[in-house]
């Protein structure tokens, strides 16, 4: 069993790398992600805040109790944090509170984590900045 287990773990992993790297083939082309159809409400998504800038909502894949993406509502040449620009400081801060402000709205302050996959070494899938805002279990460090 455990080596089955482990041998389904790997293939998970290698689906999500593969993925990552078809993902990083259009990463700069400014073609729609699908993360443009949840914030023109075209596709539906669990959203938990939104304000004029940033929107956050349930990741549709859970690694967690709580996993929430914060994103910008305006990509604006922000596939990914690698590529920010001086000019974009202040969303970047903006979509940080944001995650603060999820956090609280979930009741995880006690414990929670952000992550930003930047790019195909990082597994990043969409290419809309986010941040996943983590919790409602205990988080392990280091992490995978
Ligand atoms: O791998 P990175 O860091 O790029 O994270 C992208 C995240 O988007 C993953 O955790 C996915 O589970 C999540 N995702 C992908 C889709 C999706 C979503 N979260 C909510 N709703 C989604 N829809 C409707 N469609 C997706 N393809």
């Amino acid at each position: 069993f455990q080596t089955r287990r482990s041998y389904c773990h790997i293939n998970a992993i290698n689906n999500e790398e593969a993925a990552a790297k078809i993902a990083a083939v259009d990463a700069d082309s400014g073609a729609p992600t699908i993360f443009d159809k949840i914030i023109a409400k075209e596709i539906p998504a669990s959203v938990v805040y939104e304000d004029d800038k940033v929107l956050a909502f349930r990741d549709v894949n859970p690694q967690a109790p709580v996993h929430i993406l914060v994103i910008p509502k305006l990509r604006d040449g922000l596939t990914q944090l690698g590529k920010a620009e001086p000019r974009q400081v202040e969303i970047l801060g903006q979509l940080l509170y944001a995650a603060k402000i999820v956090a609280e709205k979930e009741g995880i302050v006690d414990g929670f984590r952000v992550v930003i996959n930047n790019g195909p070494n990082a597994c990043q899938s969409v290419y809309h900045l986010h941040l996943h805002v983590l919790g409602g279990r205990q988080l392990k460090w280091p992490p995978g």
